[in-house]
């Protein structure tokens, strides 16, 4: 669905629902050129914000409850502000209860509100539906109830009620992307200092294709948060701050103390945050031919030492590699599923879709799905 139709459809309900005006919030989700896996190593990212989010619509209630209305799924909840905690079968709502309690946490209570949102992002694919909706309601509590939180502040807020109301212990990169993005830029991220430059994107003669397996192994969750806590563990034995600051020689001093499976682990993650850099140095130059070959090593990395590609996605990067029309290809996102991200020649984007779904349809019985994206504004009021 188009965003306008999206915000049409979302003010339209919230006046049928609530009777009065909102206030009208656009997050949205993001992708991901290079750095997966960096952002909580403290390292470097390069996600840009897109043109598919989250419209919510929000306006202060004197009732003694607040209500969400969820339009993609036809579902509401109704909840009080105190004693809030997160529901134990999950869902949406977590992630907002989450983001309400954290403001509580840091002494910036929002009142009762009313609600509505809805989104365009695919579930699922790795393009942050999930920070995009943290930041909408995070943005809307801030500026409907003057709590004062810079974007700084608000981005730590949704990331906070991911790790404590939903439970990954994911990084910055997501809410940061769909809160600061530029148009028509990515952002090169230092996830340390949280500080980024925006790079305008044009690859003149290639542009980017997004591949959704349409497919969410199960193990995401779980192996997410182990990944994490591999890499910490691993700081602490090097004694650095984070694998940021570590370099393959600290890591081969500990290989007889570390399994072989955890030193890759943490190898890819200091080779990964060497091709962001290397990634940044040649977008200028706009070289295609190397920006591709680091994205596939930087599939390589994730699927073979940091384990955490599956086989739908090795299946879209191998199609892309054997492809004389893609310069270079990988998974995007946290893994076991959702979307590759590819460098695919402008003049062959019609042919190259056309063949790889079908060749996907073939071999695992369901359907890819292909999407462009614009790169586009962060989180903002809609006038
Ligand atoms: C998920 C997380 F939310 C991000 O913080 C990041 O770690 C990403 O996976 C992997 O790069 O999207």
């Amino acid at each position: 669905m188009k965003n306008k139709k999206l915000v049409k459809d979302v003010k339209k309900r919230f006046k049928e629902q609530f009777k009065t005006k909102p206030l009208l919030v656009y997050s949205p989700g993001r992708i991901n050129l290079i750095g997966e896996h960096t952002d909580y190593n403290e390292g470097f990212v390069f996600p840009a914000a897109i043109n598919k989010g989250i419209v919510l619509a929000i306006q202060k209630s004197d009732a003694s409850t607040s209500q969400i209305v969820a339009l993609n799924k036809e579902e509401l909840y109704e909840f009080g502000l105190d004693g809030i905690k997160p529901l134990n079968d999950g869902g949406w709502q977590n992630y907002i209860l989450g983001v309400v309690a954290e403001l509580q946490k840091l002494g910036k209570s929002p009142g009762n509100f009313n609600s509505v949102f809805a989104g365009n992002i695919p579930g699922g694919a790795g393009m942050s539906s999930s920070a995009a909706l943290e930041n909408s309601f995070v943005y809307g509590l801030n500026t409907l109830f003057n709590l004062g939180l810079t974007k700084e502040e608000m981005i730590l807020v949704s990331q906070k009620a991911e790790h404590n109301f939903v439970g990954v212990q994911c990084g910055i990169m997501d809410q940061y992307a769909s809160m600061f993005g530029v148009t028509d830029s990515a952002l090169l991220l230092d996830c340390r200092t949280v500080e980024a430059k925006p790079y305008t994107i044009d690859f003149k003669d290639y542009e980017l294709m997004l591949i959704n397996t349409n497919v969410k192994h199960d193990l995401s969750e779980s192996a997410y948060n182990d990944r994490r806590a591999v890499c910490e563990n691993i700081s602490r034995l090097l004694n650095v701050a984070a694998l940021r600051d570590a370099t393959k020689e600290d890591l081969d001093g500990l290989k007889t103390e570390i399994s072989e499976a955890d030193y890759q682990k943490a190898l890819y993650v200091i080779e990964e945050n060497n091709r962001v850099l290397h990634f940044a140095e040649v977008i200028e130059a706009n070289d295609v031919e190397i920006l591709g070959h680091l994205l596939y090593q930087s599939h390589e990395g994730l699927s073979t030492q940091y384990k955490v590609s599956c086989a739908e996605l090795d299946f879209l990067v191998d199609r892309a590699r054997v492809s004389p029309n893609v310069a270079g290809a990988r998974m995007m996102g946290g893994g076991f599923g959702g979307c590759t991200i590819n460098l695919v020649l402008k003049s062959e984007f019609k042919t190259f879709k056309r063949k790889v779904s079908k060749q996907f349809k073939k071999q695992f019985g369901n359907e890819c799905s292909v999407y462009k994206v614009k790169l586009s504004q962060g989180t903002h009021i809609i006038k």
